[in-house]
């Protein structure tokens, strides 16, 4: 069962992906670890304790440049979920790839404040900044590519 902004119900069945972003202030976005859809979960401004489920998640503590508009939110989720590997998604991610929104150092921003960021099972993606906690598994991409 999942619920919706607006406290709709859903089966889980019914939900292909779930898109979260909390904006300012301390935050706690938690998705239960038996839920095995891809999510898409910003933390925006203020110390927030991220944590993904069972699928693949995109995990951002800071900002995007892109929080106030939902179509640029609705295509790098859409990129994040397509049934591509794991690495392509990330790679038509940070090069902007058939024009999506580019997740990159100029669009992601870290906000100075201590996040926690957790995956869970699957395969996740991290952003975070050098004051956040992050636990992630040794072959899942963190932020930009490595210099
Ligand atoms: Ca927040
Ligand atoms: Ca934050
Ligand atoms: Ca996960």
């Amino acid at each position: 069962m999942t619920v919706d902004s607006l406290g709709r119900v859903f089966l889980q069945e019914d939900v292909d992906s779930i898109t979260v972003n909390v904006y300012g202030g301390n935050d706690e976005i938690e998705i239960d670890d038996d839920l095995d859809v891809p999510t898409f979960l910003i933390g925006g401004l203020g110390r927030d304790e991220i944590e993904g489920g069972k699928g693949d998640d995109l995990l951002i503590g800071g900002l995007t440049i892109y929080d106030n508009d939902a179509v640029a939110l609705a295509k790098i989720r859409d990129a994040w979920t397509a049934p591509l590997s794991y690495s392509t998604c990330i790679t038509n991610l940070r090069t902007g790839a058939g024009g999506v929104p580019k997740l990159d150092v100029t669009t992601v921003i870290d906000d100075q404040v201590k996040d926690k960021l957790k995956g869970g099972d699957g395969l996740d993606w991290f952003w975070a900044g050098v004051l956040d906690k992050v636990k992630m598994k040794p072959f899942e991409e963190f932020g930009p590519p490595a210099p």
